[in-house]
Protein backbone atom coordinates (compact mmCIF):
# COMPACT_ATOMS: atom_id res chain seq x y z
CA UNK A 1 0.00 0.00 0.00
CA UNK A 2 1.34 3.86 -0.66
CA UNK A 3 0.28 6.98 0.02
CA UNK A 4 0.33 9.92 -1.84
CA UNK A 5 2.39 12.87 -0.06
CA UNK A 6 0.28 15.64 0.46
CA UNK A 7 2.50 17.78 -1.89
CA UNK A 8 2.19 15.21 -4.98
CA UNK A 9 1.40 17.62 -7.86
CA UNK A 10 -2.26 17.19 -8.93
CA UNK A 11 -1.95 15.46 -13.45
CA UNK A 12 -2.11 17.31 -16.42
CA UNK A 13 -3.94 14.52 -18.16
CA UNK A 14 -4.12 10.87 -17.18
CA UNK A 15 -1.44 9.59 -19.99
CA UNK A 16 1.17 12.41 -18.78
CA UNK A 17 0.53 11.04 -14.95
CA UNK A 18 3.48 10.12 -13.33
CA UNK A 19 3.21 8.51 -9.91
CA UNK A 20 5.08 10.42 -7.58
CA UNK A 21 8.14 9.32 -6.97
CA UNK A 22 8.46 9.03 -3.31
CA UNK A 23 5.41 7.44 -2.58
CA UNK A 24 6.02 6.43 1.36
CA UNK A 25 5.22 2.73 2.30
CA UNK A 26 2.16 2.62 5.17
CA UNK A 27 3.42 0.50 7.95
CA UNK A 28 0.39 1.42 10.41
CA UNK A 29 -2.86 3.87 10.58
CA UNK A 30 -1.32 5.98 12.77
CA UNK A 31 -2.00 9.37 10.75
CA UNK A 32 -5.92 7.42 10.17
CA UNK A 33 -8.84 9.01 11.94
CA UNK A 34 -11.93 6.58 11.69
CA UNK A 35 -15.26 8.42 9.74
CA UNK A 36 -17.82 5.89 9.64
CA UNK A 37 -18.12 1.91 8.87
CA UNK A 38 -19.72 2.32 5.28
CA UNK A 39 -21.28 -1.49 5.10
CA UNK A 40 -20.41 -4.48 7.22
CA UNK A 41 -20.51 -7.52 4.49
CA UNK A 42 -20.49 -10.64 6.69
CA UNK A 43 -20.55 -12.76 3.62
CA UNK A 44 -17.38 -11.81 2.33
CA UNK A 45 -16.23 -10.78 6.29
CA UNK A 46 -15.20 -7.48 5.00
CA UNK A 47 -15.30 -3.99 6.88
CA UNK A 48 -15.54 -0.94 4.59
CA UNK A 49 -14.29 1.85 6.72
CA UNK A 50 -14.58 5.56 5.81
CA UNK A 51 -11.60 7.50 7.02
CA UNK A 52 -9.77 10.54 7.05
CA UNK A 53 -5.82 10.96 6.36
CA UNK A 54 -3.63 14.44 6.43
CA UNK A 55 -7.13 15.98 5.58
CA UNK A 56 -8.09 14.26 2.96
CA UNK A 57 -10.98 11.09 2.65
CA UNK A 58 -9.75 7.76 2.50
CA UNK A 59 -11.77 4.63 1.99
CA UNK A 60 -10.01 0.94 3.37
CA UNK A 61 -11.30 -2.77 2.63
CA UNK A 62 -10.72 -4.77 4.95
CA UNK A 63 -11.05 -8.21 4.85
CA UNK A 64 -10.71 -11.55 6.69
CA UNK A 65 -8.50 -13.51 4.41
CA UNK A 66 -9.18 -17.48 3.79
CA UNK A 67 -6.78 -19.72 5.49
CA UNK A 68 -3.50 -20.90 3.63
CA UNK A 69 -3.25 -24.90 2.92
CA UNK A 70 0.45 -24.85 3.50
CA UNK A 71 0.14 -22.79 7.32
CA UNK A 72 -2.80 -23.95 8.73
CA UNK A 73 -1.34 -26.75 10.59
CA UNK A 74 0.60 -24.32 12.58
CA UNK A 75 -2.83 -22.97 14.13
CA UNK A 76 -2.76 -26.06 16.13
CA UNK A 77 0.75 -25.00 19.00
CA UNK A 78 0.55 -23.41 22.10
CA UNK A 79 1.00 -20.14 20.89
CA UNK A 80 -2.59 -20.31 20.12
CA UNK A 81 -4.79 -18.74 22.90
CA UNK A 82 -8.09 -20.10 23.46
CA UNK A 83 -11.76 -18.86 25.05
CA UNK A 84 -14.18 -21.53 25.67
CA UNK A 85 -17.52 -20.56 24.86
CA UNK A 86 -19.59 -23.47 25.07
CA UNK A 87 -19.07 -26.64 26.54
CA UNK A 88 -21.50 -29.69 26.22
CA UNK A 89 -21.25 -33.36 25.85
CA UNK A 90 -18.54 -34.15 23.62
CA UNK A 91 -18.99 -30.02 21.65
CA UNK A 92 -17.08 -27.41 22.70
CA UNK A 93 -16.52 -23.69 21.00
CA UNK A 94 -13.83 -21.28 21.22
CA UNK A 95 -12.81 -17.96 20.47
CA UNK A 96 -9.66 -18.18 18.91
CA UNK A 97 -6.63 -16.09 18.93
CA UNK A 98 -3.70 -17.07 16.71
CA UNK A 99 -0.67 -15.77 16.11
CA UNK A 100 -0.42 -12.84 14.13
CA UNK A 101 1.19 -13.97 10.99
CA UNK A 102 -1.94 -16.29 10.39
CA UNK A 103 -4.27 -13.78 11.73
CA UNK A 104 -3.85 -11.13 8.86
CA UNK A 105 -6.60 -9.02 7.20
CA UNK A 106 -5.95 -7.73 3.83
CA UNK A 107 -7.10 -3.94 3.19
CA UNK A 108 -6.82 -1.95 0.38
CA UNK A 109 -6.73 1.31 0.35
CA UNK A 110 -8.13 3.72 -2.21
CA UNK A 111 -6.32 7.19 -1.15
CA UNK A 112 -7.45 9.98 -1.88
CA UNK A 113 -10.84 8.83 -2.26
CA UNK A 114 -13.87 10.59 -4.33
CA UNK A 115 -17.44 11.12 -3.23
CA UNK A 116 -18.26 8.78 -6.18
CA UNK A 117 -15.93 5.89 -3.87
CA UNK A 118 -17.45 6.62 -0.74
CA UNK A 119 -20.61 6.02 -2.05
CA UNK A 120 -19.67 2.71 -3.90
CA UNK A 121 -18.73 0.86 -0.82
CA UNK A 122 -21.87 2.51 1.49
CA UNK A 123 -24.61 0.02 2.02
CA UNK A 124 -27.49 1.20 0.44
CA UNK A 125 -30.56 -0.34 -2.05
CA UNK A 126 -30.38 -1.24 -5.56
CA UNK A 127 -32.54 -1.27 -8.75
CA UNK A 128 -32.91 -2.85 -11.58
CA UNK A 129 -32.76 -0.56 -14.66
CA UNK A 130 -33.48 -1.38 -18.75
CA UNK A 131 -31.23 0.72 -20.80
CA UNK A 132 -32.69 1.08 -24.33
CA UNK A 133 -30.44 2.17 -27.10
CA UNK A 134 -31.53 5.30 -26.83
CA UNK A 135 -31.62 5.49 -22.94
CA UNK A 136 -27.77 4.58 -23.22
CA UNK A 137 -26.83 7.44 -26.30
CA UNK A 138 -29.05 10.29 -24.02
CA UNK A 139 -28.55 9.37 -20.22
CA UNK A 140 -25.50 6.96 -19.56
CA UNK A 141 -23.00 8.13 -22.39
CA UNK A 142 -23.11 11.49 -20.52
CA UNK A 143 -22.74 10.49 -17.12
CA UNK A 144 -19.99 8.04 -18.17
CA UNK A 145 -18.14 11.37 -19.81
CA UNK A 146 -19.08 13.30 -16.71
CA UNK A 147 -19.39 11.56 -13.63
CA UNK A 148 -17.74 8.13 -14.17
CA UNK A 149 -14.49 6.86 -12.05
CA UNK A 150 -10.90 7.96 -13.70
CA UNK A 151 -9.74 5.47 -16.00
CA UNK A 152 -5.67 6.24 -13.85
CA UNK A 153 -5.03 3.15 -12.30
CA UNK A 154 -5.78 1.36 -16.13
CA UNK A 155 -3.58 3.86 -18.00
CA UNK A 156 -0.95 3.40 -15.67
CA UNK A 157 -1.25 -0.66 -15.67
CA UNK A 158 -0.28 -0.30 -19.55
CA UNK A 159 1.99 1.95 -19.09
CA UNK A 160 3.41 -0.20 -16.89
CA UNK A 161 4.04 2.64 -14.24
CA UNK A 162 2.33 0.78 -11.49
CA UNK A 163 2.09 -3.94 -11.24
CA UNK A 164 4.42 -4.42 -13.76
CA UNK A 165 6.21 -7.03 -11.66
CA UNK A 166 2.35 -8.82 -11.68
CA UNK A 167 1.73 -8.83 -15.53
CA UNK A 168 1.10 -12.35 -16.50
CA UNK A 169 0.79 -12.50 -19.91
CA UNK A 170 1.33 -9.50 -22.62
CA UNK A 171 0.25 -9.05 -26.50
CA UNK A 172 1.44 -5.89 -27.22
CA UNK A 173 -0.65 -5.57 -30.83
CA UNK A 174 -2.68 -2.37 -30.50
CA UNK A 175 -5.60 -3.60 -32.15
CA UNK A 176 -5.67 -7.12 -30.46
CA UNK A 177 -3.57 -6.88 -27.61
CA UNK A 178 -4.12 -6.84 -24.34
CA UNK A 179 -2.51 -7.07 -20.38
CA UNK A 180 -3.29 -10.05 -18.32
CA UNK A 181 -2.30 -9.62 -14.93
CA UNK A 182 -4.08 -10.32 -11.13
CA UNK A 183 -7.40 -8.78 -10.08
CA UNK A 184 -6.79 -6.26 -6.96
CA UNK A 185 -9.13 -8.56 -4.83
CA UNK A 186 -6.81 -11.82 -5.55
CA UNK A 187 -4.53 -11.63 -3.13
CA UNK A 188 -2.82 -14.74 -4.90
CA UNK A 189 -2.88 -17.28 -2.66
CA UNK A 190 -5.18 -19.78 -3.59
CA UNK A 191 -5.29 -20.63 -7.26
CA UNK A 192 -9.25 -21.86 -6.75
CA UNK A 193 -9.69 -18.24 -6.23
CA UNK A 194 -7.69 -17.19 -9.57
CA UNK A 195 -9.14 -13.74 -10.19
CA UNK A 196 -7.56 -11.85 -13.14
CA UNK A 197 -8.11 -9.08 -15.40
CA UNK A 198 -7.22 -8.40 -19.39
CA UNK A 199 -7.24 -4.65 -20.05
CA UNK A 200 -6.93 -4.36 -23.47
CA UNK A 201 -4.12 -1.87 -24.91
CA UNK A 202 -7.00 -0.28 -27.35
CA UNK A 203 -8.42 3.28 -25.43
CA UNK A 204 -10.88 3.52 -27.29
CA UNK A 205 -13.72 1.02 -26.28
CA UNK A 206 -15.55 1.43 -23.05
CA UNK A 207 -17.58 -1.34 -22.37
CA UNK A 208 -19.86 -4.09 -24.37
CA UNK A 209 -21.97 -1.17 -25.62
CA UNK A 210 -19.49 -0.16 -28.09
CA UNK A 211 -18.61 -3.89 -29.37
CA UNK A 212 -19.60 -5.00 -33.25
CA UNK A 213 -18.26 -7.37 -35.24
CA UNK A 214 -14.77 -5.69 -36.15
CA UNK A 215 -14.03 -6.39 -32.46
CA UNK A 216 -14.26 -10.22 -33.03
CA UNK A 217 -10.55 -10.51 -33.77
CA UNK A 218 -9.56 -8.71 -29.82
CA UNK A 219 -12.55 -10.99 -28.54
CA UNK A 220 -11.57 -14.08 -29.93
CA UNK A 221 -7.56 -13.23 -28.65
CA UNK A 222 -8.21 -12.45 -25.36
CA UNK A 223 -10.04 -15.69 -25.05
CA UNK A 224 -7.58 -17.88 -26.30
CA UNK A 225 -4.54 -16.33 -25.50
CA UNK A 226 -5.74 -15.59 -21.95
CA UNK A 227 -6.75 -18.57 -21.13
CA UNK A 228 -2.97 -19.93 -23.02
CA UNK A 229 -1.38 -17.84 -20.28
CA UNK A 230 -3.54 -19.00 -17.76
CA UNK A 231 -2.72 -23.01 -18.49
CA UNK A 232 0.87 -22.53 -18.76
CA UNK A 233 1.38 -20.06 -15.97
CA UNK A 234 -1.02 -22.08 -12.94
CA UNK A 235 -1.72 -25.40 -14.88
CA UNK A 236 -5.67 -24.41 -15.18
CA UNK A 237 -7.66 -25.65 -17.81
CA UNK A 238 -9.94 -23.19 -19.54
CA UNK A 239 -12.89 -25.27 -18.77
CA UNK A 240 -12.29 -24.41 -15.04
CA UNK A 241 -11.84 -20.71 -15.64
CA UNK A 242 -15.23 -18.38 -16.07
CA UNK A 243 -14.55 -15.25 -18.28
CA UNK A 244 -16.67 -12.02 -18.66
CA UNK A 245 -17.41 -8.57 -19.11
CA UNK A 246 -19.65 -6.59 -16.37
CA UNK A 247 -22.19 -4.20 -17.46
CA UNK A 248 -22.29 -1.43 -15.97
CA UNK A 249 -18.65 -1.89 -15.23
CA UNK A 250 -16.89 0.31 -12.74
CA UNK A 251 -14.09 1.39 -15.42
CA UNK A 252 -15.20 2.23 -18.36
CA UNK A 253 -12.21 0.83 -20.61
CA UNK A 254 -13.04 -2.78 -21.87
CA UNK A 255 -11.62 -5.34 -19.36
CA UNK A 256 -12.37 -8.58 -19.10
CA UNK A 257 -12.45 -10.68 -15.72
CA UNK A 258 -11.10 -14.44 -15.78
CA UNK A 259 -11.89 -15.73 -12.64
CA UNK A 260 -11.97 -19.75 -11.43
CA UNK A 261 -14.80 -21.71 -11.18
CA UNK A 262 -14.43 -22.18 -7.42
CA UNK A 263 -14.39 -18.67 -6.25
CA UNK A 264 -17.33 -17.27 -4.92
CA UNK A 265 -17.17 -13.62 -5.93
CA UNK A 266 -20.27 -11.36 -6.06
CA UNK A 267 -20.03 -10.34 -10.08
CA UNK A 268 -21.10 -12.69 -12.27
CA UNK A 269 -24.66 -12.37 -10.95
CA UNK A 270 -27.22 -12.56 -13.70
CA UNK A 271 -27.87 -8.26 -13.76
CA UNK A 272 -24.11 -8.01 -14.37
CA UNK A 273 -21.92 -10.66 -15.81
CA UNK A 274 -21.93 -11.19 -19.53
CA UNK A 275 -20.19 -14.37 -21.06
CA UNK A 276 -17.14 -13.59 -23.05
CA UNK A 277 -18.66 -16.59 -25.23
CA UNK A 278 -21.85 -15.54 -25.30
CA UNK A 279 -20.88 -12.30 -26.46
CA UNK A 280 -18.77 -13.32 -29.38
CA UNK A 281 -22.11 -15.34 -30.59
CA UNK A 282 -23.86 -12.97 -30.38
CA UNK A 283 -21.76 -10.35 -32.07
CA UNK A 284 -21.45 -12.98 -34.72
CA UNK A 285 -25.02 -13.49 -34.88
CA UNK A 286 -26.12 -9.60 -34.97
CA UNK A 287 -22.58 -7.24 -35.48
CA UNK A 288 -24.64 -4.37 -33.68
CA UNK A 289 -26.07 -6.57 -31.43
CA UNK A 290 -24.93 -4.66 -28.07
CA UNK A 291 -25.34 -1.46 -29.69
CA UNK A 292 -29.15 -2.43 -30.26
CA UNK A 293 -30.10 -4.51 -27.01
CA UNK A 294 -31.84 -3.37 -24.14
CA UNK A 295 -29.08 -4.06 -21.40
CA UNK A 296 -30.62 -5.01 -17.87
CA UNK A 297 -28.31 -4.01 -14.62
CA UNK A 298 -28.64 -3.33 -11.43
CA UNK A 299 -27.86 0.26 -9.45
CA UNK A 300 -26.99 1.72 -6.58
CA UNK A 301 -29.84 3.74 -5.08
CA UNK A 302 -27.16 6.59 -4.20
CA UNK A 303 -25.62 6.63 -7.91
CA UNK A 304 -25.50 9.33 -10.37
CA UNK A 305 -26.32 6.87 -13.02
CA UNK A 306 -29.98 5.54 -11.16
CA UNK A 307 -30.53 9.78 -10.38
CA UNK A 308 -30.33 10.53 -14.18
CA UNK A 309 -32.40 7.84 -14.92
CA UNK A 310 -35.03 8.87 -12.20
CA UNK A 311 -34.41 12.87 -14.11
CA UNK A 312 -35.38 11.59 -17.06
CA UNK A 313 -38.49 9.82 -16.49
CA UNK A 314 -36.92 6.46 -17.71
CA UNK A 315 -37.71 4.78 -14.35
CA UNK A 316 -40.13 5.74 -11.25
CA UNK A 317 -39.29 5.21 -7.46
O1 LIG B 1 -16.77 -3.88 -12.39
P1 LIG B 1 -15.60 -3.84 -13.29
O2 LIG B 1 -15.75 -4.76 -14.45
O3 LIG B 1 -15.25 -2.44 -13.75
O4 LIG B 1 -14.38 -4.39 -12.43
C1 LIG B 1 -13.21 -3.67 -12.19
C2 LIG B 1 -12.23 -4.60 -11.49
O5 LIG B 1 -10.99 -3.93 -11.43
C3 LIG B 1 -12.60 -4.98 -10.07
O6 LIG B 1 -12.67 -6.40 -9.97
C4 LIG B 1 -11.46 -4.40 -9.23
O7 LIG B 1 -11.08 -5.25 -8.16
C5 LIG B 1 -10.34 -4.28 -10.22
N1 LIG B 1 -9.42 -3.19 -9.90
C6 LIG B 1 -9.76 -1.94 -9.52
N2 LIG B 1 -8.64 -1.21 -9.33
C7 LIG B 1 -8.64 0.19 -8.93
C8 LIG B 1 -7.55 -1.99 -9.59
C9 LIG B 1 -6.15 -1.77 -9.55
O8 LIG B 1 -5.63 -0.68 -9.27
N3 LIG B 1 -5.37 -2.84 -9.91
C10 LIG B 1 -5.91 -4.06 -10.24
N4 LIG B 1 -5.07 -5.04 -10.55
N5 LIG B 1 -7.23 -4.29 -10.27
C11 LIG B 1 -8.06 -3.26 -9.95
Amino acid sequence: MAVEPSSAKKRKTEDDFEPPGNYEKLSSFAEFEFCKLLKNDMRSKTAFIHAKCRGKEAVLLMEKRAFEPKTVQNLLSEKTELVETLKNDIYSTYNTYPEKELNGLKTTLIFPATSHHIMKYTEQDFHIIHESAGDYNKITLPYIKNKALSNQWVYNILNKKTEADRIIFEDSCSETGFILLPDMKWDRQDVTALYLQAIVHRRDIMSIRDLDKSHLPLLRNISEKGLGAIKEKFGIPGNKIRIYFHYQPSYYHLHVHFAHIKLDNPGFEADRAHLLMDVIENIETKSLYYKEKTLVFKVREDDILYKDFLDHGCIHK
